[in-house]
C-alpha cells in the first residue's frame, strides 16, 4: 500500500465522520473540465524575448499532440482553446481541426479573435477612429463564427487591445458606442446557442485608458448586449488588493460569469501558472464557485488557463496549473457549509474565519489521488509526463521547427 492510499483512508474516515459525501466529492471531482489554450504549449515568452524549448509545438496539429499528451496524464482536461491568429491551417479550413482533435480525444473549446496583432489595430480594433478597421475587424468576427462552428466550438473568447496612450486622443465616449456597435454585431453574427465570453483588462497595450477596463464596463456591455454575452475574468487583470472572489460572488449571483482566463501574478499581468503565487485567493474564488453550485445557481463556466511559460518547460507548467487548480477546488469541496453558515448566522467572526481556513491548510493529495486512479489515471501526472519520454520525443520529430507565440526572439 503506497502511503497516500494509507493517508485517503484516514481523511474519509474523517471526513464521512464530519457528515460529508465522500463519494459525491469525488464525482465533481472528476467532472472537473480545464480547458487548455492551444498556445501555452507553444514558445512563449515576455515582451522582452522568448526562450526556445526544442520540440515546442509550431502548428494546431503539434498542438494538438501536445494537449493530448497532458490530457492523457491528468484526465480533467479533454478540451483545447484556440487563437485564430496563432492556429491557422494550411487552406483555411476548420473542419479538419475537429476531426483530428477528436481522434486524439479532444473538443474544441473557447475560439478567440484576433484584434491585436496587426498594423492596422495601431488605434484599436472596433473601437477605431478608421471606419475601415471597424468594418475589417467585424468581417474577421463573422469568419470567427464560421471558424468555431467548423470545429463545433459554441464559445467565442473576446479581449480586446483597444485603448487610448493619452489624454485627448480619442473621445471615450464615442469609443464607447463603437465598441457596442463592433461586439453587437457579432453578437447577431452567432448561433442561439453561442456565448460570447468578454474579458476585461485595466490597462496594457493602452497605457492611458482602455475601452473594457474591468468587470463594470464587461458587464454593463454584456447586459447590453443580451443573455449570450457573460463576463471573462482573467486572474491576472486586477489592480494589486482587488478583492476577485467578491467580484466572482456578484457575477454568479447576477447569472453573468462566463468564464476564466486562470493564470497567477505577482505584480501585473504576469501570466504564471495558476495557483503557484497566492493559492489562497485561488481557493477562495473556488470557494465562491463551490457555494454557487450548491446553491444551484447557474455555473456553466468555462475555465481556461491563460498562461505564458517563459523559462519553465511549458508542458510541465501547465501541468502543474492543473493541478494546482485541481487542488483549489478540492479544498473548497471539503468546507463545513453548514458550520460555516451557522458560524455566519452567530456572528461569529472567528468560528467562520476558522471554518474556511480549515479547509484550505486540509492536505487534499491523498483524496486527488484516489481520484486519478478511479479515472484511470496515475496518482502523480507530472511524474507519469515525465516517465514517458514524450518531451524527448517530440524535441527529436520537430527539431528546428519551434515558433513564438508572444513575445519576438
Ligand atoms: C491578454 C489577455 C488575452 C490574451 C492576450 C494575448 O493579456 O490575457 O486573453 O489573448 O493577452
Ligand atoms: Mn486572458
Ligand atoms: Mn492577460
Amino acid at each position: 500500500m503506497a502511503i497516500w492510499e494509507k493517508q485517503y483512508a484516514v481523511l474519509a474516515e474523517a471526513l464521512k465522520d464530519r457528515g460529508l459525501d465522500v463519494e459525491g466529492v469525488k464525482a465533481r471531482l472528476k467532472n472537473q473540465v480545464i480547458e487548455l489554450p492551444s498556445w501555452a504549449v507553444g514558445n512563449s515568452g515576455t515582451r522582452y524575448g522568448t526562450f526556445r524549448s526544442e520540440g515546442a509545438a509550431a502548428t494546431i496539429w503539434d498542438k494538438i499532440d501536445d494537449c493530448a499528451e497532458i490530457q492523457r496524464v491528468v484526465g480533467i482536461c479533454p478540451v483545447m482553446a484556440s487563437h485564430v491568429l496563432w492556429d491557422v491551417t494550411e487552406d483555411g479550413r476548420y473542419e479538419p481541426v475537429r476531426k483530428y482533435a477528436a481522434e486524439k480525444g479532444l473538443a474544441i473549446g473557447t475560439v478567440h479573435p484576433n484584434t491585436f496583432m496587426g498594423q492596422q489595430f495601431r488605434f484599436g480594433s472596433i473601437c477605431s477612429p478608421w471606419k475601415e478597421v471597424r468594418e475589417s475587424t467585424i468581417a474577421h468576427f463573422k469568419d470567427c463564427v464560421r471558424i468555431a462552428r467548423e470545429m463545433s466550438s459554441r464559445v467565442i473568447g473576446m479581449w480586446l487591445a483597444d485603448g487610448t496612450n493619452y489624454p485627448g486622443q480619442d473621445s471615450l465616449r464615442r469609443r464607447k458606442h463603437r465598441l457596442l456597435d463592433g461586439l453587437q454585431a457579432l453578437y447577431e453574427a452567432m448561433d442561439p446557442d453561442m456565448t460570447l465570453l468578454l474579458e476585461y483588462k485595466p490597462f496594457e497595450p493602452g497605457f492611458y485608458s482602455t475601452d473594457v477596463q474591468d468587470w463594470g464596463m464587461s458587464l454593463l456591455t454584456c447586459t447590453r448586449l443580451g443573455p449570450k454575452a457573460k463576463v471573462l475574468v482573467d486572474l491576472g487583470h486586477h489592480y494589486q488588493g482587488v478583492n476577485i472572489e467578491q467580484i466572482i460572488a456578484i457575477l454568479l449571483d447576477e447569472g453573468r460569469l462566463g468564464g476564466f482566463h486562470l493564470n497567477n501574478r505577482k505584480y501585473a499581468d504576469d501570466d504564471l501558472m495558476s495557483g503557484s503565487i497566492n493559492p489562497l485567493e485561488l481557493f477562495l474564488i473556488y470557494n465562491e464557485l463551490v457555494d454557487a453550485e450548491q446553491e444551484k445557481l447557474d455555473t456553466r463556466i468555462v475555465y481556461m488557463l491563460d498562461q505564458s511559460h517563459n523559462i519553465e518547460p511549458s508542458l510541465e507548467g501547465i501541468i502543474q496549473s492543473v493541478l494546482n487548480t485541481q487542488k483549489a477546488y478540492a479544498k473548497a469541496l471539503l468546507v463545513d457549509r453548514k458550520s460555516l453558515q451557522g458560524a455566519q448566522e452567530a456572528t461569529d467572526v472567528i468560528l467562520a474565519n476558522r471554518t474556511v481556513m480549515e479547509a484550505f491548510e486540509q492536505d487534499v493529495n491523498p483524496l486527488l489521488a484516489q481520484v486519478r486512479v478511479e479515472m484511470g489515471r496515475d496518482p502523480d501526472p507530472l511524474a507519469a509526463y515525465r516517465r514517458s519520454g514524450y518531451a524527448r520525443a517530440i524535441a527529436a520529430k520537430r527539431k528546428g521547427k519551434g515558433s513564438d507565440t508572444l513575445g519576438g526572439g
